[in-house]
């Protein structure tokens, strides 16, 4: 158990399955945790992402882009994290974006879409910056074309949920967070 000293304003309060209690108290507030606070995760989307809610809705639902977003974002709040969110249909942006993350972020979410089929040059920037990083896909890509079976990012992942729709963007939350509390 540690006292801190948060100026960011976010309540948040967990009891999991370990009865693992935490409590963050709001704005500039001398609070009680069993964990570490202010990790921050980013969420990194790739190609054709922006296009959630009406693509393909048999294979990718019916959610919204903003939809993924804002349930996040509520499941980064329970969990006591800050969170970023960003898409981009350019390889070079995703890449910018995953170097930005060095001294920024803690550990990095990515559904690089079809990118993670093709990229090299996303392998090597999440390789380069060294967060721990969770792939994710919407669909089950395995029971999919062929060409959707390989991944450039899977050697670099600590691990990969996909098939799960928006599920696979909030276990893969949790499973950061675990990893932020070296629970795994
Ligand atoms: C999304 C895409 O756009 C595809 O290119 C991938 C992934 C699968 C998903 O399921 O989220 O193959």
């Amino acid at each position: 158990m540690s006292y801190f000293l948060h100026n960011k304003v976010r309540f948040g309060f967990i009891i999991d399955k370990n009865s693992f209690i935490r409590v963050s108290l709001s704005s500039t507030a001398i609070g009680l945790t069993g964990v570490d606070m202010g990790k921050s995760v980013l969420v990194v989307n790739g190609p054709n992402l922006n296009m959630l809610g009406t693509r393909e809705p048999e294979i990718y639902g019916k959610l919204t882009l903003a939809d993924i977003q804002a349930a996040c974002e509520e499941r980064a709040k329970v969990r006591g994290l800050e969170l970023a969110f960003m898409q981009s249909n350019h390889e070079g942006e995703l890449v910018s974006a995953i170097q930005e993350a060095l001294g920024t972020h803690d550990g990095i979410i990515i559904n690089a879409a079809a990118y993670t089929h093709t990229s090299v040059a996303i392998h090597d920037a999440l390789k380069a910056v060294g967060l721990p990083t969770v792939e994710i896909h919407i669909s089950n890509t395995h029971a999919r074309e062929e060409f959707r079976h390989h991944s450039f990012i899977a050697p670099i992942a600590k691990g990969i949920i996909c098939g799960f729709g928006i599920d696979s963007y909030l276990l893969a939350i949790d499973a950061l967070d675990n990893i932020f509390q070296q629970r795994n």
